[in-house]
């Protein structure tokens, strides 16, 4: 991984940042606190990687990790990013004592970082991001999925970004971790017993639990016998569609290539938009 070992120089700083030493910073926030969630920062810390990133439009080159527009409004307001501001403040004194990272290269490793550490693969980043001065950088609201709609919507979204179905279903394995927060999104519970483990259980999931609709007063969600774990209308997707659904299969028997699809999708993601690394 690029800048991941040592000093490296970066275009315009006079000073040397080691990555290795943020690396570990990030590394030493995500249990530090047994009360959270699960137990790890790790998930929401994914989330706020993706987030960040998920924003991009091929088309205009608009939007993307780059400028970590996200610390303004109207970005931080927009109802997707709800939660967020939790990720971002817990990377605030990393920021502050290594203020030769940008807020953007800092937000995308430490989801890197974070997947890293929850055992998953090793996710391919470079630093050279930099930071938009003020809100009038953030893309439009409305970006980011939407949770209730379907196999369209996820290529629509995804499409924008530039992606395959390989890679859609790949990078939605990233719900291995974590959950959905009631005061958040509106959904609720983990997608699957093991939140703060990254591995291909979520696709395990998917295909060998029955899932039936959640009776309740909340949005339309899945829920399985149990009543423990969820899956969204967008997860429910991925087996519902007949060309999303071998991906689903295959990963959900092999885990060694799903790790290999994410690092490289995942990757692909914390890129789109970077100058020199936007394909
Ligand atoms: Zn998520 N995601 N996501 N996602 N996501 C949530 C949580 C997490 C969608 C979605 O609406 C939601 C990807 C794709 C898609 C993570 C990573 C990635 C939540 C719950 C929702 C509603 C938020 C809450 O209440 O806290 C939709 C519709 C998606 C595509 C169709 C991709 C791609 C991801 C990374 C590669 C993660 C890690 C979480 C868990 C966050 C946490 O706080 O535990």
């Amino acid at each position: 991984i690029d800048g991941a070992a040592g000093g490296v120089v970066v275009p315009g700083l006079a000073s040397k940042l080691d990555y290795g030493a943020v690396r570990k910073a990030v590394e030493e926030v995500l249990e530090s606190n047994p009360d959270y969630d699960d137990g790890s920062y790790g998930p929401v810390l994914v989330r706020l990687a993706w987030h960040a990133a998920g924003t991009y439009d091929k088309a205009t080159g608009t939007g993307g990790s780059n400028g970590a527009t996200m610390r303004f409004a109207p970005e931080s307001d927009h109802g997707a990013n709800a939660g967020l501001a939790v990720a971002r403040a817990l990377l605030e004194p990393i920021k502050k004592k290594y203020p030769g990272i940008s807020y953007a290269d800092l937000w995308t490793l430490a989801g890197c970082v974070a997947i890293e550490s929850m055992g998953g693969p090793s996710i391919p980043w470079s630093p050279g991001r930099e930071d938009k001065p003020d809100g009038s950088y953030c893309p439009p609201d409305g970006r980011l999925p939407d949770a209730s709609l379907g196999a369209a919507h996820i290529r629509d979204v995804f499409g924008r970004m530039g992606f395959d179905d390989r890679e859609m279903v790949a990078l939605s394995g990233a719900h291995t971790l974590g959950r959905c927060h009631a005061d958040r999104s509106g959904f609720l519970g983990p997608w699957t017993n093991a939140p703060t483990t990254f591995s291909n259980l979520y696709f395990k999931e998917l295909t060998e639990n029955k899932w039936r609709k959640k009776r309740w007063s909340g949005p339309v969600q899945y829920e399985d016998k149990s009543g423990q774990l969820m899956m969204l209308p967008t997860d429910m997707a991925l087996v519902w569609d007949r060309k999303f659904k071998p991906y689903v299969d295959e990963y959900a028997k092999d885990e060694d290539k799903f790790f290999n699809d994410f690092a490289a999708a995942f990757g692909k993601l914390m890129a789109l938009g970077v100058p020199g690394q936007s394909p």
